[in-house]
């Protein structure tokens, strides 16, 4: 600590943090310094910019297309039918640790404060797409709601089913209330499509493809991952060990 504030008055810290992300993005690095789970928080905190904010591109740089991957078509009866009724009597549920449980119609994110932005997505499968997002802020959604204090994590519970249980995910607090995490019902200027995750997907633009949650129908804020799923935060992370924290 004393070697890293020495460099930050010498001026250095800007190639030191950008030098630890660069390491720290390599998965087998990421693994030996995050999987102690007591150092985690406190580590990813030291040695990254948390607030920092995902490239962002020009209309132009978009990629003409994006491949989908994961499920491209929840097709549940409850699913099959939203999507006949063009997701009209689809809710977002956003519960848990909140003053005010909201129920959240697409219109209702309509009218939130609206943020869009062109980012590049990056699945661990090895490939990336740009494309364009909008949607409200997840933070104002969540300061709605009234989310109380004890909340240290978000849930986002999917339409989509593995092996009879819904695909979900999560972020901590930092991630729910960055700038460019929203919960997205346009992409490219248009509503989102089934095969990218109608009506309304998590966009979490400094972690890798998986924690961007397609189909979402509840947002519930908790103050620990245990006993959701097999408590590892996100269904790849219970079931093929990806890291939880998946920053980029
Ligand atoms: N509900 C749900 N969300 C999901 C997935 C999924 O299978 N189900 N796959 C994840 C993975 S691995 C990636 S790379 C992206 C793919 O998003 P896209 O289909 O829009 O390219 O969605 C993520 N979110
Ligand atoms: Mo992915």
């Amino acid at each position: 600590m004393i070697r890293r504030r020495t460099l930050i008055a010498s001026g250095g810290a800007g190639l030191l943090l950008s030098g630890c992300d660069r390491v720290i993005a390599q998965p087998q690095v990421r693994d030996i310094i995050f999987k102690g789970e007591d150092m985690h928080r406190a580590l990813q905190r030291a040695l990254m910019n948390r607030d920092a904010l995902a490239p962002e591109f020009t209309p132009d740089q978009r990629s003409p297309y994006f491949r989908t991957n994961g499920t491209r078509d929840p097709g549940t009866a409850e699913y099959n039918a939203l999507r006949a009724g063009r997701f009209a009597d689809w809710r977002l549920q956003v519960d848990g640790l909140v003053a005010r449980p909201l129920t959240l119609s697409l219109t209702d994110l309509g009218q939130f404060p609206q943020r869009a932005q062109i980012t590049r997505h990056d699945c661990v499968e090895g490939w990336s797409a740009i494309g364009k997002w909008q949607g409200p802020k997840l933070g104002d959604v969540l300061k709605q709601a009234g989310v109380r204090d004890a909340a240290r994590f978000v849930v986002f519970t999917c339409a989509d089913l593995y092996g009879g249980a819904p695909y979900y995910e999560s972020v901590d607090m930092v991630d729910a209330f960055h700038p460019q995490t929203i919960l997205a019902w346009a992409m490219n200027d248009r509503f989102l499509d089934v095969g990218h995750g109608a009506p309304c997907r998590l966009r979490v633009e400094r972690h890798l493809g998986y924690k961007h949650a397609k189909y979402l129908m509840r947002v519930t804020a908790v103050d620990s991952l245990a006993g959701i799923g097999k408590g590892q935060g996100g269904y790849w992370e219970d079931n093929v060990d990806y890291d939880w924290y998946a920053g980029i």
